[in-house]
């Protein structure tokens, strides 16, 4: 078994994804307090997306835009298209597949999210080692890269240093410990990796005007939670021997993996808090409690250690659309039912074709799925069929049929 520490594995994540998109669009907007909302006529509207300037003033994803202008009058809004009494997402899909092009010219890539995508940086960090033959590498590379845990025993009262001096002077510490001649080193190769994702995050931004952070680690789970550390426009390095300051204080929900049941079972059953309690349990005894495979994943993951694989994959691998109809918009008849799973469809159709177009492919499964309010799952109710043509009538009857018996009206024509 590995020592976790024989990959470089990043994260990118666009800073206020949708809130830039519109930005660029809209010079009105750039460097000011600015949200992206979804619909506007119930409280004026719902915000999916906050510049970092509105931060400040309190505004957070997924409040009323109403609530929000009260914390920050001058907050502007940018509202998401409307197609067919929907969000019609086209234009951050495809400013994401903008993004995503540019990554994959340094490295194979997995698309995780509409604006995040991982790279296993492991081969192009040991060809760049071969290129610098022992040079030893120089913070000029590392403009916006943060060591974590670094500056170390610092002398000076923390407050009264600037945070940026904060980071040059825990990086030339980083840089300084390094063994630069040493290729075999797990704190070298995060190092050079950290240089490349400079390089991308420029790239990035030269191509797209787009900005994002980034996390260098040896996994995935570390990568992601490097990511958030210093957000926005700025990258995180996470090595190995961080790990137990980072978990001792790193909530359970916040660890991929463990936002949902699995994490707060593990809150409840073993009454602890922080990523870091959890080594203090053997091996099987997380794995009497949460299973073989759960407990194993745990015991190394609470030590640094994970080993799911980034898997090339630069596009999703389901398409999907939804709508929620919340209190009195509840659809009550069966033309109303049949009519929005009508229009559910003529978008799928369409971004069905054109994936066909772009990527050279053919889906072969439709999924519908229902959840009824107040269930806190995914779905209350999942049903599949097989999808044979791109035709929206065709898919929205067989959706149609596929859910019927869920009607729990007792009538036909109502819902
Ligand atoms: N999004 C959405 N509804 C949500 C969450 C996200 O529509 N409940 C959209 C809007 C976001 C984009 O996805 O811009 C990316 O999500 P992130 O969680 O990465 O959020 P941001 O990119 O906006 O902000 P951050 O800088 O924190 O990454
Ligand atoms: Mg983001």
């Amino acid at each position: 078994m590995s020592n976790g520490q024989d990959r470089v594995v990043a994260l990118l994540d666009m800073d206020c994804f949708f809130v830039q998109v519109e930005q660029r669009q809209n010079p009105h907007l750039r460097n000011k307090p600015c949200a992206v909302v979804q619909y506007n006529s119930w409280r004026g509207g719902g915000i999916v997306s906050v510049s970092y300037e509105a931060r400040a003033f309190g505004v957070t994803k997924s409040m009323w835009a109403d609530d929000a202008k009260k914390l920050c009058p001058d907050l502007l809004l940018a509202q998401v298209l409307e197609s067919r009494g929907k969000a019609n997402l086209t234009k951050y899909r495809e400013a994401s597949a903008e993004v995503m092009e540019v990554m994959s010219r340094f490295a194979m890539i997995e698309r995780a999210s509409i604006d995040e995508a991982f790279v296993d940086l492991t081969s192009t960090v040991r060809e760049r080692l071969q290129k610098l033959q022992g040079q030893p590498v120089s913070a000029d590379l590392l403009p916006t890269t943060y060591i974590e845990g670094f500056p170390q025993g610092l002398t000076t009262a923390e407050g009264t240093v600037e945070k940026e001096e904060m980071r040059k002077q825990g990086l030339l510490q980083w840089l300084d410990s390094l063994q630069s001649d040493n290729t075999s080193s797990p704190e070298l190769q995060l190092t050079v990796g950290a240089v490349i994702v400079e390089e991308m995050r420029a790239a990035i931004e030269r191509q797209t005007g787009l900005q994002c952070s980034a996390g260098i680690s040896h996994n995935k789970v570390l990568a992601k939670l490097a990511c958030a550390l210093h957000k926005p426009n700025r990258q995180t390095l996470v090595s190995h021997g961080s790990v137990p300051q980072v978990f001792s204080q790193m909530p359970i929900s916040k660890v991929r993996h463990l936002g949902g049941k699995l994490g707060a079972s593990i809150i409840e059953i073993l009454g602890i808090e922080y990523m870091g309690e959890l080594t203090q349990f053997t091996e099987s005894q997380l794995q009497s409690h949460f299973g073989e495979k759960n407990g194993s994943w745990l015991y190394a993951m609470c030590r640094g250690i994970e080993h799911e694989p980034v898997r090339p994959r630069q596009v999703t691998k389901t398409l999907g659309c939804g709508k929620n109809f919340p209190g009195k918009t509840a659809l009550v008849t069966r033309e109303q039912v049949q009519w929005w799973l009508l229009q559910l469809a003529q978008e799928l159709e369409e971004r069905l074709t054109k994936d066909r177009n772009d990527n050279d492919r053919v889906a072969t499964q439709l999924a519908v799925s229902i959840r009824v309010l107040g269930d806190k799952r995914l779905s209350s109710l999942r049903r599949c069929c097989a999808l044979t043509h791109y035709d929206a009538h065709k898919m929205s009857q067989d959706a149609f049929a596929a859910i019927r018996n869920y009607n729990t009206s007792g009538i036909q024509t109502e819902w």
